[in-house]
């Protein structure tokens, strides 16, 4: 190793960190600068990389967890040849530029996940490191180990301390992921000041009591980090966690551990006088030394020919095994929903889509062999279970269902990271009402587009005795306001067959399936076309005679409700099942006008908040909803004393 070639690099680094937030008048010094060498060891010396081939499957992944350092990555990836140029890291943080304030998943090359909200990263890298041994151990022969790589994590104090990746910590430990190796950048400094104000715990402590190996060390020594990294690698039956004692803003002559370095550009003044004491020249903004130009340029011939070993290991991999390249393909191709034979229903039974749910998650999974997940702690409650598939554990890391435990965000950070790595489709389960506990990750899952199927059960007040603690209200519409979330509320046992299909059929977002724990009658369906209507986000469940009089618009369990009222009303009721409000928001006039016809009152029914529904339903006075908590009671007595009955929306209709 060229001790000298990285701790030029980390010169550079620390030069471009401090120039990107100063031209930027914007952005975080601090970490990047004090975690130079560090970064340049990960892109130089530790990673399995090949930064011409950003994709390479069984590339070592790397995660800033804590994002706000993104000119550390950014720096890296124009350094090691991502194709981020000296122009890009210019444009840090400006409106469009691929620099972005904080790591955003997709906009360059390298950069394998959204990071910002502390922690989730870390989550992510837990879940990238799963899915690694997941497909490792579909795919992998003794002569052919094509799936054997790290994930790597920089994660700060801010990661350390956020509840997440506690979460995600725990579960790694118990599942033994030997392949995780996170770096803490333990500089003892957070926004506030020192972590002494909020933060004096024993990290290591933690982390050994979580089954990690908890190693120590320091930043700045360049063969003592790889050494780390070698008894990280070493241990093969649990992940590692390094402590690294740093400085914020190392190099600063005058704000170096301050955590005035931490958001803040250093000034001209600070410039100059950092540059000086780097021994880089005074004028040289965005300055990379010569040698480290040539040092990452060696490289690439190295990193280039491992990429190409791979690729003959994984050709004579694919010749000597057919049958499972040929599942290999499958993995990474767009699932055969025409091979999914799913369940069939007699009209009339009563099914709660939950159940409806598993069926078809089952008939799904037999057809969709990549498809894996798992429920926090409530499988049977959520109906989850796909026992034929086996269980991940440490002894058998081809099962399919991932037991995650009561931690909902570290879950929903997981599958995101599950996601991420390639080769999946993941799921994760809770009850609707803790989709709370695990929001930020559906947030960010929907911000990068990643496909993940989430399937929250018991999903109104017809949950009945557990009361208003479990009793969701308010989810099914804060979820729907989260851009590019897709809230599914399939109306009986065959819509809920459609809702699964829906959610494996996409690709460019995340999926909820809010599903019911009490039994809703199987639906006649009034419309040949209406699985095909689901699609576009809903179809007549109930035609009027002639023209209707009134839409009722209905959602889930009361799309029944909707059908006894309209039994029950004088008027002429046109009962629409919505699965998707705005999925049929996003339509043509002309088909919503098919379902809705425009001129016709509408009334709108659902067991929750009703504010989303007033661009739907004629007033306000036409919505049936439930804006107050539940009670705690049995489900029918708890409805009828939120007044959700048949009886008053006959009343409604009028
Ligand atoms: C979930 C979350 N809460 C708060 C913040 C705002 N925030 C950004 S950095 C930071 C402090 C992080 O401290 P540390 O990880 O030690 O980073 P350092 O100051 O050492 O660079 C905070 C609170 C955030 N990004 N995410
Ligand atoms: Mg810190």
């Amino acid at each position: 190793m060229n001790i000298k070639a990285i701790e030029a690099a980390a010169t550079s680094i620390r030069s471009l960190a401090m120039d990107g937030v100063e031209k930027a008048n914007s952005g975080h010094p601090g970490l990047p600068m004090g975690c130079a060498e560090l970064g340049a060891l990960l892109y130089g010396e530790i990673m399995k990389h090949d930064p011409s081939n950003p994709d390479w499957i069984d590339r070592d992944r790397f995660i800033l967890s804590a994002g706000h350092g993104s000119m550390l990555l950014y720096s890296l990836l124009h350094l090691s040849g991502y194709g981020l140029t000296i122009d890009d890291l210019k444009n840090f943080r400006q409106l469009g530029s691929v620099t972005a304030g904080h790591p955003e998943y997709g906009a360059a090359k390298g950069i394998e996940t959204t990071t910002g909200p502390l922690g989730a990263g870390f989550s992510n890298a837990v879940g990238l490191a799963i899915a690694e041994l997941m497909l490792g151990a579909r795919f992998n022969t003794p002569d052919g180990k094509i799936i054997d790589h790290f994930t790597y994590v920089l994660s700060g104090d801010g990661c350390m301390m956020e509840g997440i990746t506690s979460e995600a910590a725990s579960l790694a430990g118990h599942l033994g992921l030997g392949k995780l190796v996170v770096f803490y950048d333990s500089n003892h400094i957070t926004i506030d000041g020192s972590t002494d104000l909020a933060f004096t715990e024993d990290v290591l402590a933690r982390y050994k009591a979580y089954n990690w190996q908890a190693l120590k060390g320091d930043a700045y020594d360049i063969p003592g980090i790889m050494s780390l990294v070698e008894s990280a690698k070493a241990e093969t039956e649990k992940p590692t966690m390094i402590l690294l004692e740093s400085t914020i803003g190392k190099g600063s002559p005058n704000m170096a551990g301050s955590h005035k370095v931490h958001g803040a550009p250093l000034g001209p003044d600070e410039i100059v006088a950092t540059r000086k004491n780097l021994g880089i020249p005074e004028d040289a903004s965005f300055y990379v030394a010569p040698e480290v130009t040539e040092y990452f340029t060696a490289k690439k011939d190295r990193w280039k020919s491992g990429h190409e070993a791979w690729m003959v290991l994984f050709e004579a991999w694919s010749k000597a095994n057919p049958d499972l390249k040929s599942g290999w393909d499958d993995f990474f191709a767009d699932p055969d929903m025409a091979a999914a034979a799913m369940p069939s229903y007699d009209v009339g039974k009563g099914v709660a889509t939950r159940s409806a749910g598993n069926n078809a998650q089952v008939a799904m999974a037999k057809a969709v062999p990549n498809l894996v997940g798992g429920s926090a702690d409530l499988a049977a409650s959520n109906k989850t279970s796909m026992p034929e598939f086996g269980e991940f554990s440490k002894a058998d890391r081809t099962g399919r269902t991932i037991n995650f435990g009561v931690r909902e965000h570290g879950m929903g950070g997981i599958t995101n990271g599950i996601a991420l790595h390639g080769g999946f489709r993941p799921f994760c389960a809770t009850f609707l009402v803790f989709a709370d506990y695990m929001r930020p990750t559906i947030r960010l899952a929907a911000l990068m587009g990643l496909p993940v199927v989430y399937v929250f059960t018991h999903d109104s007040i017809y949950v009945g005795e557990d009361g208003p603690t479990h009793q969701p209200v308010e989810h099914v519409e804060s979820l729907r306001i989260i851009p590019n979330v897709r809230v599914l509320r399939p109306a009986d046992a065959e819509e809920t067959n459609v809702a699964w299909q829906m959610a494996i059929e996409r690709t460019d977002g995340p999926t909820v399936l809010a599903l019911t724990r009490q039994n809703l009658a199987v639906l006649e369906k009034t419309d040949p076309e209406w699985a095909a209507k689901c699609r576009q986000g809903a179809h007549v469940a109930l035609a009027s005679k002639g023209a209707p009089d009134v839409v009722v618009v209905a959602t889930g369990s009361e799309v029944e409700m909707a059908m006894i009222a309209a039994g029950k009303s004088a008027k002429n009721v046109r009962v629409v099942s919505m699965i998707s409000r705005e999925l049929f928001e996003s339509q043509d006039a002309v088909y919503k006008d098919s379902i809705v016809p425009g001129g016709t009152r509408v009334v709108v029914a659902e067991a929750g908040v009703g504010a989303g529904w007033r661009g739907i339903a004629s007033s306000a006075a036409d919505i049936l909803s439930i804006d107050r908590f539940g009670e705690s009671g049995k489900a029918e007595e708890v409805a009828a004393d939120l007044n959700m009955t048949a009886d008053r929306l006959v009343e409604i209709i009028g």
